[in-house]
Parts: structure tokens; sequence; C-alpha cells
């Protein structure tokens, strides 16, 4: 990526006051699981966008994208949801959570580059929100931690942009370190960073961009979400993650249907596939995990429904391949799948992919390999 201080000094005729570089993710396990108070184990991507500022005195917020045309402006004034249009909508949201609560926000240009496969998944708006957050803050001389930049960046998408998310993606932003992955408790927002050391472990993971469109994200994520919160209320538990597997059964049994039944069984599921991931890295018995990340899936595509046929005939692709496990991540509806293999079957795996892919009549698939990387920081 060439230098963002560079970017911004052809964008704005005038040197940068700072510049901030924040991550997509992955989720390795522990898909919608967030909003229930449970358990996520992501990492952060190499790819990552960068967000290049320079302080304003006039209270307007200047933003560009070298992947978007065109100049966004608005001014902080009377920032209100509803108040700025799609272009900067993500932007906007983060200096309106900061002075929604009670932070200094000054005018600021704004340039924001990135090299996140954008509508992949790979939470690219996080990432906007995140860096967002650390530059309007930064310019001010206000340092949040990691963790506060993640509630706030959070704030924004549920509070602005509309989107009820909850708080994995920005936690993987701001939190992720090199080389582990993220285990991220959303009840206590507790985190420790487990050992993902794949080279050690002879293992690759294999991201597969399906560049499937995704579709109906925003109404059946929120629809899936309040079934949830539906199911807790049924069962008198605060959140699903008060419903252990050991009583699952039982559970089930006191809910009126098949379709409120299968997400619940979902949730719960996949809490206690995270918590079993994470034993099996400590023990470094990382090529134990694979199971895991398949059964993930299949409760995904078959309880959650959230998969659709390109994701599927990816997995079912890489698995065919020889890959130990596979598994759609991120929201659904689309996007990314990851695969866990031995490093030697990282080209079989993606070939597979792509003849799968043609056979079938879909787009290219992007395949790339990945590893943890650092979350979140200042740069300049
Ligand atoms: C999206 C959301 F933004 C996250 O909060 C999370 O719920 C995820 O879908 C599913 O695990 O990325």
């Amino acid at each position: 990526m060439t230098d963002p201080a560079q970017q911004f000094r052809e964008a704005f005729g005038r040197s940068p006051d700072g510049v901030w570089a924040a991550p997509g993710r992955i989720n390795l396990i522990g898909e919608h699981t967030d909003y229930n108070d449970g358990f996520a184990l992501p990492i952060a991507l190499p790819q990552r966008l960068t967000a290049a500022a320079g302080r304003r005195d006039d209270g307007l917020v200047r933003v560009r994208s070298l992947q978007f045309p065109g100049v966004h402006e608005f001014s902080l004034e009377g920032l209100a949801p509803g108040s700025v249009p799609d272009g900067a909508l993500y932007q906007a949201g983060a200096v309106w959570a900061l002075l929604k609560e009670g932070h200094q926000v000054g005018g600021m240009d704004l340039l924001v580059n990135s090299t996140i496969p954008t509508g992949s998944g790979l939470s690219t708006s996080a990432a906007l929100c995140c860096a967002t957050v650390l530059a309007a803050a930064g310019l001010q001389g206000f340092e949040p931690s990691p963790a506060e930049v993640a509630r706030l960046a959070q704030r924004a998408e549920n509070d602005f942009v509309g989107m009820p998310c909850g708080i994995m993606d920005q936690s993987a932003v701001m939190l992720a370190e090199r080389g582990r992955a993220l285990f991220l408790d959303c009840r206590s927002l507790e985190t420790s960073g487990e050992p993902f050391d794949l080279a050690a472990w002879g293992l690759s993971l294999l991201v597969v961009d399906t560049r499937a469109p995704r579709r109906l994200v925003e109404g059946a994520y929120a629809e899936r979400r309040a079934s949830c919160e539906e199911a807790a209320r049924l069962l008198g538990v605060a959140a699903l993650r008060d419903v252990g597997a050991d009583t699952l059964g039982a559970a089930l049994e006191r809910l009126p249907d098949e379709r409120t039944r299968a997400r619940v069984r979902h949730v719960v599921s996949e809490n206690d596939r995270v918590l079993q991931t994470v034993e099996l890295l400590r023990a470094g018995r990382a090529r134990e995990v694979g199971p895991l990340l398949t059964a993930s899936h299949r409760s995904l595509r078959d309880d959650y429904e959230v998969s659709v046929a390109e994701v599927d005939t990816a997995v079912e692709a890489v698995l065919s391949a020889g890959a130990l496990g596979a598994r759609i991540t991120g929201g659904g509806f689309g996007g990314c799948v990851i695969a866990l293999v031995d490093a030697e079957r990282v080209d079989a795996c993606g070939e597979a992919v792509r003849v799968a892919f043609a056979e079938r009549g879909f787009g290219s698939p992007e395949v790339f390999t990945a590893l943890p990387s650092q979350g979140a920081r200042r740069l300049l």
C-alpha cells in the first residue's frame, strides 16, 4: 500500500496531522454468538484500511476514499442519524458516537484507503468506524483504550447506521494480536490471545472470497437477532449464553416452534464449539479443530440459515480436496469461507474451489491465505 500521508497530500494539498490503520477480520469460530452474550474467536487480517486525517477549524468533515468516487462532506453541527448521505455514513456515525458521549471533536479532512475486499463480510465497516474514532479522537489529543474504541464503533453502527451488530468485529479490529487468535467473552468483554501459530503446526488458513452478492443482509440479520432475544425471554434467561450445551435438550422442549428451536440449537452448540476450539488450541491439537469448523458450518447452514449456494459449494469443494475443516465466516448471506488445511494442500484446495465454481456457473472466487495480524494502531 502506498504511503497514506502522501495520498492525503495529493487529495487535500497539505500534510495530515495523523495516520491510523485498522485491519479487516475473519472469525475462526463463534458465529452469531456475540449478540447472545456468547463467545467468539476472530483474528485480524493483514489486509487493512488506513485513515489519514488533518484538522479543519470550520466544523466540517470532508471524506475521500480511494475506493469510491467523490468527496463527501458533513457538518458536526446538527449531526444526527439519518442526516448524512451514504458516502460518509460510517465516518459520520463514528464522529456522532464520540460527540454523543461528550467527547470533543473538531472538523477534519479524512482520506481512507483500503486493501480489505469490500462487500465480502471481512468487516470493512468495523475497520472504518474504528479508524475514524481513532482519528477524530487522536486529532484532539485523546486516546481512548482499544476496548473503548470498539464500543464507540459498535455504537456508531447500532445507533447511527442502524445495523444491530454485536461487538465481535470491532473487538477483533481493535484487540487482535499478531500470531494469536482473540478469544472474546462478549458478556464480560474479557479477552485473551490464544495460540495460533499456523506455520509451527504445518497448517494454513485458506480464505475463499466467494464474491457472491450479499443478499438481504441487514433485515435477515436483525430477524435472527430478534428471534434469539425472544427465545431467551421465553426461556427466562438474560441471553442464550445462559443455556448450557448440557441443558439444550430441555430448553428446546420449552420453545414453541421448530424455527426458534433451530436458532437456539445453533447458538448454544456454537458457544460450546468455541470453548472446545480454545481448549484444543491451548493443548497444541490444532488439527482437531477442523471438524468443529465443519460442524459450525452445517449448523449455520441448516439451523441458522445464513448460507448461500456459492458458500456451500466452496465448503464442500475444499473438504473434498482434503481440508481439515471449513465454514462460512462472518454474518453470512454470501461472503467468505475459511478452511484449515495442511500447508501442502493449499493449492489443491484453491483449485478445487475454482473448478467447482466454474462447473456451477458461479463467478470466479478470490482465494488467499491469512495470517493472524495486529489490531488497529496509529502509524504517524
Ligand atoms: C456480523 C456482525 F457485525 C457481528 O457482530 C457478528 O454478529 C457476525 O455478523 C456474526 O457472527 O459480522
